[in-house]
């Protein structure tokens, strides 16, 4: 897969893929991203890229010209299944979307900055909006890191043991059961006996009720199936 990101500040997303899973990932040819200056694309001077924006207001809007050079130049080469702007405003990003995402091709992802981006830009070329969260970022990069990270960790051969996704958190609407590990004892704090005993039926319901209780407590909308089928 190859995730191409157009950003207005290329070097918050020098480091995310760098490292860990992602780096692997990227070692393994199974994931490709591309970091895209947008300065590198506008037609005006001392590479501007924002404006004031038209009825006045507070807050510059990212022009119309550079992001349009940027996009029809890489789609070009590059046949996008999706072409996704990461904006406060969209659709809320959860592992379904994710899961959708893992199985595409090629997906452009548009980093919004300032008061967003021309709202020509969005009805004749975004595929889709993502937003991670209810709460505003001061750019869309943080967020492109975030999905791509999601994305990224899905594609088959990516996890070491393929299993271990489908145990996530939220990959079947329940929270993920607690985990331990050595030693079985730390100043009187110890293990909950089912998981030293060896007997793999029985850990498999206790994690199986502890998913449970824990998705009650925490986040009984999941349960009412708010988030769909994944
Ligand atoms: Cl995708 N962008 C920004 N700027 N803020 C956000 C967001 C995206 N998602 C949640 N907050």
């Amino acid at each position: 897969m190859k995730i191409d990101i157009i950003s207005v500040v290329p070097a918050l997303l020098e480091s995310p893929f760098a490292h860990s899973i992602m780096k692997r990932a990227s070692d393994k040819g199974l994931l490709q991203v591309n970091v895209i200056n947008l300065r590198e694309y506008t037609t005006y001077t001392r590479a501007q890229v924002d404006d004031y924006q038209f009825g006045g207001g507070a807050g510059m809007v990212m022009m119309i010209e550079p992001l349009v050079n940027a996009i029809e130049s890489l789609q070009k080469n590059t046949p996008y299944d999706e072409v996704i702007f990461l904006t406060p405003d969209g659709e809320t990003f959860n592992q379904k979307m994710a899961n959708y995402l893992s199985l595409k091709n090629n997906l452009l992802l548009i980093c919004g900055h300032y008061k967003g981006i021309d709202q020509r830009v969005r009805d004749h070329f975004i595929t889709k909006e993502i937003s991670i969260g209810d709460y505003v970022l001061s750019g869309g990069e943080l967020a492109a890191a975030v999905v791509t990270d999601a994305i990224g960790r899905l594609i088959p051969g990516v996890l070491n043991n393929e299993t271990s996704a489908l145990t996530d958190s939220f990959q079947d609407n329940l929270l993920s059961a607690p985990v331990y590990t050595r030693p079985e004892e730390f100043r009187g704090w110890k293990v909950p006996e089912v998981l030293m005993g060896g007997n793999h039926a029985k850990i498999e319901a206790w994690r199986d009720e502890q998913s449970l209780q824990r998705t009650k407590e925490r986040r009984p909308d999941l349960l009412e199936g708010e988030l769909g089928e994944l």
